[in-house]
């Protein structure tokens, strides 16, 4: 059991959580760090990809569509794009060396890959240079073999070269040890489609005609002073951002540059995978509220009527009205839940705009204030949040997750 894990410095299921939160080995520098790649098996070899080249990103495209996560019964796979990778991959202080593939030595086909982007995190008060590994996958004809912890010591190495020693990383799979447990809950927008392609089932007592009656939503956002969200308002939004995240046990640190790659979105995203709208106070012109979601489809097989389903999700949101001296009392909260619902219902008529079908909501943040009334259904699947080589006591996601692991 965890053969790989059990070596790694994460904490281990049977142990409590810990007073004293912190790195769990015992401090290391750059010259400590192998310096040659770990070995690999002769018929394998080690690459950087190179996410700036179209060849490449299309191998990493071409893997990841047919080997990346997808449904038990395989008939849905993520519809990654260039876009996306641009925008998942490429973040201000990106590094070349941590996109890891590994190809087949005699004909250069990619059968692997794991990926590191830089991402500072706060937990419980503590700031801690991080990155996020994501992407981590191995071609279907060469699983079991011990590969993944092969990329997974590589991507540690280089990563510490870098002097960073801690990670975030999330999964459905369950190893040791979640630091938190989300579920996701989906709002269908297009129930009837949702209902075609098997995404969404027919509840007892329902009808088709009764559901696409409950999910619709009105055609136009209601919230006084929504809009589009601007490259002038990232100064504003990286302040809400920065002065929200202290309700969180655990957040990422963002610069005004983070802010304007993963909120606002850049020039290279042309808004089609990161979709930002403010709230501009119609006296004072100041913004007092933003709400993001990225939108990430899938493709669906063997299906008569459609190829394709849209997907968003819920990112970063942010609003006066939960800030300063409003974070904890009760009235407030209310005050807070109101103005969450109306955001969250005028991101959802934005998404559904532009064609999407199914908007998702992971259980964090303060998401419990809205997703029931928005008429969010529960999801079966959890996502697991870990950081590499760090203890810390557990935060809640959002749902009884103590029976989960
Ligand atoms: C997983 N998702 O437990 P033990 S999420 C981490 N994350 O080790 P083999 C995983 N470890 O139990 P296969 C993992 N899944 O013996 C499995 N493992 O200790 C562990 N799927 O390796 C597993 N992508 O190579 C076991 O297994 C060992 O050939 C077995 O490969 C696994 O990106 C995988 O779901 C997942 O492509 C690559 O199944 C393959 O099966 C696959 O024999 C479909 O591996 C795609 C998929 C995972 C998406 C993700 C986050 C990854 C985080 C990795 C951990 C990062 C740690 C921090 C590093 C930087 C530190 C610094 C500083
Ligand atoms: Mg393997």
């Amino acid at each position: 059991e965890y053969k790989f894990w059990k070596t790694q410095p994460v904490p281990r299921f049977d142990e409590k959580d810990s007073f004293k939160e912190g790195p769990i080995d015992a401090e290391k520098t750059i010259a400590d760090v192998r310096t040659e790649p770990y070995p690999i098996h002769s018929s394998f070899e080690w690459t950087t990809l190179d996410l700036e080249s179209d060849e490449d990103l299309d191998q990493l495209y071409e893997l990841l569509y047919d080997h990346y996560v997808e449904d038990h019964d395989a008939t849905f796979r993520f519809a990654y794009s260039r876009t996306f990778f641009n925008w998942a991959l490429k973040p201000p202080g990106w590094e070349h060396n941590w996109h890891i593939g590994v190809r087949v030595k005699d004909t250069g086909r990619l059968i692997a890959f794991i990926s590191g982007v830089p991402c500072d995190l706060t937990i419980r008060g503590n700031d801690i240079k991080s990155v996020e590994i994501n992407f981590l996958c191995v071609h279907k004809q060469l699983r079991s073999k011990r590969l993944a912890p092969l990329l997974i010591k590589e991507v540690t190495r280089r990563v510490n070269l870098k002097n960073i020693w801690q990670a975030l990383y999330s999964s459905g799979t369950v190893l040791p040890k979640p630091l938190s447990t989300c579920r996701y809950g989906h709002r269908p927008l297009n129930w009837g489609k949702l209902y075609e392609v098997g995404f969404s089932s027919l509840p007892q007592g329902e009808t088709k005609a009764s559901m696409i009656a409950k999910t619709t939503l009105s055609n136009e956002t209601k919230t006084v002073g929504w809009r589009k969200m601007k490259e002038e308002d990232i100064d504003t939004v990286y302040k809400l951002y920065n002065d929200w995240r202290v309700r969180y046990e655990i957040s990422q640190i963002m610069t005004k540059e983070d802010v304007k790659h993963w909120i606002y979105g850049g020039k290279q995203q042309d808004g089609k995978v990161i979709h930002t709208y403010v709230v501009e106070d119609k006296d004072t012109k100041r913004v007092t509220d933003f709400i993001s979601f990225y939108v990430l489809p899938f493709t669906v097989l063997q299906n008569e009527l459609h190829d394709n389903v849209g997907i968003a999700y819920l990112y970063y949101y942010a609003s006066e009205t939960g800030l300063g001296k409003f974070i904890k009392d009760e009235e407030s909260q209310e005050l807070l839940k109101k103005r969450l619902k109306s955001l969250v219902n005028d991101a959802m008529i934005e998404a559904k705009k532009i064609n999407i079908d199914v908007f998702n909501a992971l259980s964090s943040q303060d998401n419990a204030l809205f997703l029931d009334d928005l008429k969010f259904g529960a999801g079966d699947g959890f996502l697991n949040y870990y950081v590499f080589n760090y203890r810390a006591k557990h935060i809640e996601g959002g749902i009884d997750d103590t029976t989960n692991a």
